[in-house]
C-alpha cells in the first residue's frame, strides 16, 4: 500500500458524510442513461481508467511578467512537488503521473524515483528547457536555441535535450516533449527559412537518440516569449515538423497556443486523422497563453475537443494513443486545488463525450439536419456527470468531494509550517 501525504481517516470521514447521497444521485442518473440506452457501468470503468498527468511546475503559484504572489507552503524543491503532486493522486485518483521539467526538477534519477514510488506515482513525459538560461552555462539562448545561428549552441540545446532523455531513461518515462520559445521580435531579425531549417536539423539529431520504445512530443505556440515570428508556430508547422522526423513524433496541443477563435477541436481531428496527434496540454485561455484552469473559461470547448478524442477511440483509429497533461499557472488559487479541479473537468469532458449518441449524430450528418446534429451533442454536453465522476473516485479509493476533504485535512497549513515561503522560484509558463 502506497503512502498517502493526507491521513486516509480523514478522507474517509468525509467520504462517510456524503455516500447515501452519491449513491442515489449514481442510481438515478444510471435509470436516466439507461433510457437513452447507456449502460452507466461502462462509462464509470471508462472514466475510472482516465488519467491525466500533473506537470512538477503547476504545484508551484505561478505568477505574471508584472509579479508573483508566493502562497503558503510552496514546494522547494522536486522532493516537496512530488509530495504535492501525490495529494492530488489520493483525493482524485486521476493524476497517477507526474511530467517533470530539467533542469527546474534535476536530482538523483534514483532518489526521484523512490520519492514517486512510495506515493504510487509514475512518470510521463520529460521537458527540456532552452526557452532560458542556467547558471554556470556556456553559451546564451538569448536569440534561440535548437535554430540559433551559432552552431555551438544548437549543439548544447540539442545535447540538453539528450540529457532529459538519459534522466527519462532512469525514472521509466517513456517520451521526450520539446517547446522551444525560438523566434524573432523584429522584422528581417531571422531568415524564416533558415531558422525552420536549423530546427529540423537540431531535431533530428535528438530524434535519433530516442530510445526505440519512446515518442517525442514537439508542441507548437503561436507566439510568446518572440512576439513578431514564432518559429513552431502552429499545428502545420508543429505536423510539418513530425513528418519529417519519423514515426515516433508527433504534435502536442496546448489549449492555450493558438489565437483566439481558432477551432481547435478541428486541428485535433486533423492531426488523429493523419495519425500525428501526439497528446495534450491542458488548460483554458480567453485571449492568449492564459493557462487558466482547465475547462473554467470555456468547458464546452473542451467537451469537442473529446468528442473528438471519443470518436477517434470508437473508431479505432491509427496509432490513436494521446498523452494528457495539464499545464497551467495558478496565480491567485492554491495549486493543489485548482489541480485537482482541473482534472476533474478534463475526465468530465471525456465522460460526456462518451455520452454522445454517434449513431444518431452520424444520421443528423448524412441527412444534413444541422439542428438535430448539434442538439445531438448539447444532450450529451448537458448530462450532469458529477455522480459518475465521484463513484469512480469513491471506488478507488479517493474523495466524492476533493476540495472539502483537501481543506479538511489542514495540509496547506501544515506544509506552510515546515516549507518556509521562498522569494522568486520559477513560474514555468510554458
Ligand atoms: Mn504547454
Amino acid at each position: 500500500m502506497a503512502d498517502t501525504m493526507i491521513e486516509t481517516s480523514i478522507v474517509e470521514k468525509d467520504n462517510a458524510a456524503r455516500l447515501a447521497n452519491l449513491k442515489n444521485d449514481y442510481e438515478n442518473l444510471g435509470e436516466k442513461l439507461a433510457r437513452r440506452g447507456i449502460a452507466i457501468s461502462d462509462i464509470l470503468q471508462k472514466v475510472s481508467a482516465f488519467a491525466v498527468a500533473v506537470p512538477s511546475w503547476g504545484v508551484g503559484t505561478g505568477g505574471t511578467r508584472f509579479a508573483r504572489f508566493p502562497g503558503g507552503g510552496e514546494p522547494r524543491n522536486i522532493f516537496d512537488k512530488i509530495e504535492d503532486c501525490a495529494v492530488i493522486q489520493q483525493l482524485t485518483r486521476a493524476t497517477p503521473t507526474v511530467s517533470l521539467h530539467i533542469p527546474w526538477d534535476k536530482a538523483d534519477p534514483r532518489q526521484l524515483k523512490q520519492a514517486a514510488s512510495r506515493f504510487g506515482l509514475g512518470f510521463d513525459a520529460m521537458n527540456s528547457n532552452t526557452f532560458s538560461d542556467q547558471l554556470g552555462q556556456a553559451h546564451s539562448y538569448k536569440f534561440g536555441s535548437l535554430t540559433h545561428a551559432d552552431a555551438a549552441v544548437r549543439n548544447q540545446a540539442v545535447e540538453h535535450n539528450l540529457e532529459c532523455i538519459e534522466i527519462g531513461k532512469t525514472l521509466g518515462s517513456k517520451a521526450l516533449t520539446i517547446w522551444v520559445g525560438d523566434g524573432s521580435n523584429f522584422p528581417g531579425q531571422v531568415n524564416f527559412a533558415k531558422s525552420f531549417e536549423r530546427y529540423l536539423d537540431s531535431a533530428k539529431a535528438i530524434y535519433a537518440s530516442l530510445p526505440a520504445d519512446w515518442r517525442l512530443f514537439t508542441e507548437h505556440k503561436m507566439y510568446e516569449p518572440a512576439f513578431y515570428s514564432t518559429v513552431v508556430q502552429d499545428w502545420g508547422t508543429n505536423y510539418i515538423i513530425a513528418k519529417e522526423l519519423g514515426d515516433k513524433a508527433s504534435c502536442l496541443v496546448d489549449l492555450g497556443h493558438h489565437a483566439p477563435n481558432v477551432n481547435i477541436e478541428m486541428i485535433v481531428s486533423r492531426l488523429i486523422q493523419f495519425g500525428k496527434l501526439g497528446g495534450f496540454h491542458f488548460n483554458d485561455s480567453k485571449y492568449g497563453d492564459d493557462d487558466l484552469d482547465a475547462g473554467s473559461v470555456d468547458p464546452y470547448r473542451l467537451f469537442l475537443v473529446f468528442n473528438e478524442l471519443v470518436d477517434a477511440e470508437l473508431n479505432k483509429a491509427k496509432g490513436f494513443n494521446p498523452a494528457h497533461m495539464l499545464d497551467q499557472s495558478h496565480n491567485v488559487t492554491d495549486p493543489i486545488e485548482s489541480l485537482m479541479l482541473s482534472a476533474i473537468e478534463v475526465q468530465r469532458a471525456y465522460a460526456a463525450a462518451l455520452l454522445v449518441d454517434r449513431k444518431a449524430l452520424t444520421a443528423y450528418q448524412e441527412s444534413n439536419d444541422a439542428l438535430m446534429a448539434t442538439q445531438t451533442l448539447k444532450v450529451a454536453y448537458r448530462t450532469d456527470v458529477e455522480p459518475i465522476l465521484a463513484m469512480a473516485r469513491f471506488n478507488s479509493g479517493g474523495a466524492i468531494d476533493p476540495v472539502t476533504a483537501y481543506r479538511a485535512s489542514g495540509y496547506r497549513k501544515m506544509i506552510s509550517e515546515v516549507r518556509p515561503t521562498v522569494a522568486g522560484g520559477s513560474g514555468g509558463i510554458v
